[in-house]
């Protein structure tokens, strides 16, 4: 890596020449939904095995395939603890594709080097139908149909989302958008096709301008699509790899037999917490999760759903401590911006991953526990007074919008807890509570 250069030399694009990094690896996996958590995290992991390359696929941004392939699929990633951040260089994309790349996206998929799928599609992602070809699930269905005609050589689909049961879910989702299809592509599906379960976590923030200013001045690079991200990093899969997968481990992913315990962890703890700042912080004035920790209220309120999730937890007392401490401390990092409306996105899809579950449970023992009651009334809020991006979102603002709301917006996501007037009332008075804490917190 070059010193940085001098104010009057212009600063060298980052390419693999510049940077004097290996020629590009072969394209054995393919991932689809690339954005910065993929480079975080799943091309972090691969970067740790040479042989392997990314041929990465994204639907969403036109840009940003269009830079790294101006980086022959570099870029920096800053990791950003307390101090300096630390950069490094990711050279595993091997290739960066516009999703409307259908041949290309087909031929990927249908190549016999090709061993794998890694997917981030967002948790709105597995709902859509799958038979229409613009879906993220569509998509993967059509690339799967072509790799049956070509031969039908077997590959991994590792879906990268946060979801309860993650393999499950896209399994169910493909052989759906299956069904109506011949026998044979059906069959082939069932035998050739492993999905594999895992859980992810890298807390990974939008970049912004600033982001390429700072590796400029770190690396003496111009990079035009870098990514900012935290030290902590976590991989956890289960399930096979038919035809082989990237020594993954030797960045520190594990592969166990059952995720279940670490994927309730994850969501409720890590991702439940941060859905509940995310609809109750902007009431109090607080835009990112580090600021919202250290609200005295906010930061009460997240310890008060840790004790609760706990109570119900599979993974025993002390575990969860350890985990508590260090989240707490991942979320107060001032090295990350991580912004509360960026998490808000969605709350139809994460709500009930995240803070259901515990609620039911708690509902079920009578209580009416306040942080879940807090994330439900801050949801309400958000849906009446913000901008909402939701696949569900024209119908959920009209409810939350009604008269009685709380019960509505309720039973669009679970029609027992919509029939329970006691929880009903508690959310109402809540949307009053934090509505007055704003107006004490202008
Ligand atoms: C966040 C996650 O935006 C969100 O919903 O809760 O993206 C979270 O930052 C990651 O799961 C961390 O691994």
């Amino acid at each position: 890596m070059p010193t940085p250069n001098p104010i009057s030399t212009p600063t060298p694009r980052l390419t693999r020449a510049s940077a004097g990094a290996r020629p590009p690896a072969p394209v054995r996996a393919v991932h689809l939904g690339l954005g910065a958590f993929h480079r975080a995290h799943q091309a972090v992991y691969t970067m740790a095995d040479p042989d392997w390359g990314v041929a990465a696929y994204t639907f969403r941004n036109a840009e940003l395939p269009r830079r790294l392939t101006e980086q022959d699929g570099l870029y920096t990633l800053q990791v950003r603890g307390d101090g300096e951040p630390q950069t490094r260089i990711v050279d595993s994309i091997s290739r960066a594709h516009p999703g409307g790349d259908t041949d290309r996206w087909l031929a990927d998929l249908a190549s016999p080097d090709v061993a794998l799928l890694t997917l981030t599609i967002t948790e709105a992602g597995y709902r859509a139908a799958g038979n229409e070809d613009g879906s993220a699930i569509g998509r993967v269905l059509a690339g799967l149909r072509g790799r049956h005609r070509a031969g039908g050589l077997p590959i991994a689909l590792v879906p990268c989302d946060n979801l309860p049961g993650n393999g499950s879910v896209l399994r169910d989702a493909v052989r759906n958008a299956a069904e109506g299809e011949d026998s044979g592509f059906r069959c082939w599906l069932e035998d050739h096709v492993s999905f594999v379960d895992t859980v992810v976590d890298r807390i990974t923030p939008a970049t912004t301008a600033d982001d390429a200013v700072t590796a400029a001045r770190l690396t003496g690079f111009d990079d035009h699509a870098p990514v900012v991200t935290e030290p902590f990093s976590e991989w956890l899969l289960a399930g096979e790899f038919p035809a082989g997968r990237p020594a993954w481990e030797n960045a520190g992913a594990r592969f166990v037999g059952d995720l279940a315990a670490y994927e309730q962890r994850k969501l409720w703890f890590l991702n439940g917490a941060h859905t509940l700042l995310a609809y109750t912080g902007p009431a109090l004035g607080c835009a990112t999760v580090d600021e919202a920790v250290r609200h005295p209220v906010l930061a009460a309120l997240t310890e008060s759903w840790w004790d609760t999730a706990a109570r119900h937890a599979s993974l025993p007392a002390e575990d969860l401590v350890d985990y508590r401490e260090r989240l707490l401390r991942r979320f107060s990092s001032r090295g990350i911006r991580h912004h509360l409306l960026h998490i808000a996105v969605g709350g139809s899809q994460k709500i009930p991953a995240r803070i259901l579950p515990v609620l039911r449970a708690e509902r079920s023992r009578q209580r009416l526990p306040e942080p879940a009651i807090a994330a439900l009334a801050g949801w309400l809020i958000h849906l009446r007074d913000r901008e909402v991006a939701d696949p569900r979102a024209d119908e959920l603002v009209a409810l939350a919008r009604a008269d009685d709301g709380a019960r509505r917006v309720l039973s669009a996501i679970d029609t027992d807890l919509a029939d329970d007037r006691e929880l009903v009332t508690a959310v109402d008075d809540y949307v009053d509570h934090l509505r007055h804490s704003v107006r004490s917190n202008p």
